[in-house]
């Protein structure tokens, strides 16, 4: 499943977006380190198609795309060298599939700032500096481990592998974000997989959110996403009836950072529909329909034939598979085609 790891200064909101995303209940207080032990929270990826498909088949089921969030404590600076509660959280958001910083932008004199002023691009440079940091030990370990087993090793990547650590060390030493490192587009397929394997924090793509309110004031800041964390929170149980009646966009806060996050992660979905369930899927884009298949069962991909496939819209306008077909707008897909977001699809596997 997908996974998104928050990180942020204490109190910069994380634990309430992670409210706002759970709607449990995870301790938020005005205090620093509130979250002290890490919290996962899964939520539907709420998709309009999805609805609309499983009405018309009158599916028994609608499963949703998950997508999950990881609330850790709060990072301070000198966090790495075991300031504030140091960064033994970071461990649990190791496996997340991207980094979701969390960076203060509202102001209010009631609300610590371990920093005692309120600055999004310095908070961001600190959280960069403790999660290079982090990975910098971690590379050097596997440099160590790299280099006494060179002489040994009978993996044939052994000296690409060490090339390619002193690489991400040089960049995360200079404080730069490991993602920086581009893989030549020749790079051999399995120092990619070993790369990604090392599950360094800044390798992972990161996607910087600000936490506004209304008075929030101007900042010289660009960010990739604005949130208004305890507004939301505020509408978080309104209809979307209600939030036009107040005069609120009706798509939820929480809906477009869902949708931000698939954009940084490259990410799109295709759908299947029939009686039992409709169903959307994730796949990165510019997958071909056969390992787009292999999300299904693994065997998918492998005995996959053809995939029947038409457009969202089609399939709404013209009632379904029938009228689709009818209407010659049915793809029968072979191997090489490459799957886009909104594609409904039906799999034709082999034995
Ligand atoms: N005024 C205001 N207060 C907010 C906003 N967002 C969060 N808060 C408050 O700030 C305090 C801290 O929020 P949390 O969500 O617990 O912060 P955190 O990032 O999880 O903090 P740690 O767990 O300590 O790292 C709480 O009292 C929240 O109600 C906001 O947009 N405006
Ligand atoms: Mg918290």
């Amino acid at each position: 499943m997908l996974s998104v790891g928050l990180v942020g200064l204490p109190n910069a909101g994380k634990s309430s977006l992670f409210n706002l995303i759970t709607k449990n209940t995870v301790p938020v207080a005005n205090f620093p380190f509130c979250t002290i032990d890490p919290t996962d929270g899964t939520v539907a990826v709420h998709d309009p198609r999805l609805e609309k498909l499983a009405a018309m088949a009158n599916a028994e089921k609608t499963i949703y795309a998950n997508i999950e969030f990881k609330d850790i404590a709060g990072l301070v600076k000198g966090a790495s060298q075991g300031a504030g509660l140091g960064n033994q959280f970071l461990s649990h958001i190791r496996e997340c599939d991207m980094i979701l910083m969390v960076l203060r932008c509202f102001e209010d004199d009631n609300i610590i700032h371990v920093e005692n002023r309120v600055n999004p691009g310095e908070d961001e440079e600190i959280l960069v500096m403790e999660l290079t940091m982090a990975d910098q030990s971690m590379l050097e370990k596997m440099m160590t481990r790299l280099e006494k087993d060179l002489k040994t090793s009978k993996d044939v990547l052994a000296s690409q592998k060490i090339n390619l650590a002193q690489e991400l060390l040089q960049a995360v030493v200079n404080l730069q974000p490991a993602n920086t490192v581009l893989s030549p587009a020749n790079a051999d397929k399995d120092l990619i997989k070993w790369r990604k394997g090392l599950n360094l924090l800044t390798d992972k793509p990161i996607m910087r959110l600000c936490n506004v309110s209304l008075d929030t004031a101007n900042f010289e800041y660009a960010t990739d996403f604005e949130l208004d964390i305890a507004g939301e929170l505020a509408l978080a149980d309104m209809s979307i009836e209600e939030r036009i009646e107040l005069g609120v966009s009706p798509e939820s806060g929480l809906d477009k950072l869902i949708k931000k996050c698939f954009e940084t992660l490259n990410l799109s979905t295709y759908l299947t529909v029939g009686e039992k369930e409709a169903r959307a899927w994730t796949f990165t884009n510019g997958m071909l329909a056969p390992e787009c298949a292999g999300k299904i069962h693994t065997d998918f991909e492998k005995k996959f034939i053809k995939a029947s496939v038409c457009k969202y819209k089609d399939f709404v306008e013209l009632g379904g598979w029938k009228g689709v077909t009818a209407g010659g707008k049915l793809n029968l897909a072979g191997k090489d085609y490459p799957m886009l977001d909104g594609d409904i699809v039906e799999f034709i596997i082999g034995n």
